[in-house]
């Protein structure tokens, strides 16, 4: 039989549905390589016209006419805020930022795009326009004299790189703005991201998801760090879940504010180039080190991400034999 309540809770679930079919979702820099696939994951999850893209630049067709989208630079406090007043949004995820290796070509360009983006979301929060945020960290945040394997979630912060130091900033703005003003911020430190579909750009991770463009072409790829630079790695396909997830999760556990370790596979260009091999047996692979050898020798080679599994029940799908074996079957029929 059911209990008295049972009517109330089932009205009050229903309502919390419509609330979140009927809650609109702004996406900045949905034209790169995390943007993309986030924007279509979550138009398929809560239909195409409830998830606002927008980029700087237009990106991919099917992106840009597969729902809302606008043109919008995230630092531009003025046109962020008619966006988010036309639309009504709730959410904001801010995916628009300059990676590792750019940053230390642009440094002052880097540091006014990832933090001026940063604090508009954030200011906008705080006035109560928006009410939700997703911002993404990095495995950048640590620097050389952090311990190098299973690095922890609290450890020695020096970032050595633009980069870093501007994702390291940006976390300590969003713990401040939670802290202070109770807003409800979201984030995740990234490790290097691994997809088919889409390209990064300007990372130093980079090489993971090149290479296997250039196998395919080619048979060959010289790589920019040296065969035993093991670095931390996700494939792409984990890594919008992971950040779907952290921002569908009431767990009481979750701290908001807080950017989580997230961990999946660590390998090298050595080991990566062998598991291609094993389905490519006359891939072959040189190496030609360059700038981008200091940034990656100052990261963590592994992360440990217990806080991530305890608070919001994060755990990967992809390793690095599961993740080859995607990679190379969906590029091969491109
Ligand atoms: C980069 O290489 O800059 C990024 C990152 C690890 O944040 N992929």
């Amino acid at each position: 039989m059911k209990d008295k309540h049972f009517n109330k809770r089932v009205s009050l679930s229903l309502l919390n549905l419509n609330k979140k079919m009927s809650q609109k979702t702004l996406i900045l820099g949905a034209c790169g390589q995390i943007g993309t696939e986030l924007t279509l994951a979550l138009r398929a999850l809560y239909g195409e016209e409830q998830i606002v893209a927008s980029d700087i630049r237009k990106g991919e067709e099917d992106l840009v006419a597969g729902g809302p989208f606008e043109i919008l630079d995230a630092t531009n406090l003025h046109a962020l805020e008619e966006v988010i007043m036309h639309y009504e949004i709730d959410t904001v995820y801010l995916m628009a930022a300059m990676l590792s290796a750019t940053a230390e070509k642009f440094p002052m360009k880097a540091w006014d795009l990832n933090m001026n983006s940063l604090f508009n979301v954030l200011n906008l929060a705080k006035e109560k326009k928006i009410n939700r945020v997703f911002w993404p960290s990095s495995i950048a945040v640590f620097g050389p004299n952090t311990a190098k394997e299973n690095t922890p979630q609290h450890s020695i912060m020096e970032p050595s790189t633009v980069y870093g130091m501007s994702k390291l900033a940006g976390e300590g703005w969003c713990q401040y703005y939670h802290k202070q003003y109770g807003l409800d911020v979201r984030s995740i430190r990234y490790p290097g991201l691994i997809s088919w579909k889409t390209q990064p750009g300007g990372g130093t991770t980079d090489y993971a998801v090149d290479i296997f463009h250039k196998a395919l072409s080619e048979g060959e790829y010289q790589s920019f760090l040296k065969a035993e630079t093991a670095l931390p790695m996700m494939y792409m396909e984990d890594a919008i879940r992971a950040t779907i997830e952290i921002m569908e999760s009431a767990s009481h556990a979750l701290k908001k504010g807080q950017a989580y370790n997230l961990s999946a596979m660590s390998f090298s260009p050595e080991k990566l180039a062998l598991e291609i091999q094993s389905h490519i047996p006359e891939f072959k692979i040189s190496y030609a080190p360059d700038f981008r050898q200091n940034i990656a020798d100052s990261w963590p080679s592994s992360v440990n991400d217990t806080e991530a599994q305890k608070d919001w029940d994060w755990a990967p799908k992809f390793n690095l034999e599961l993740m080859v074996k995607e990679m190379l079957a969906h590029l091969k029929n491109e």
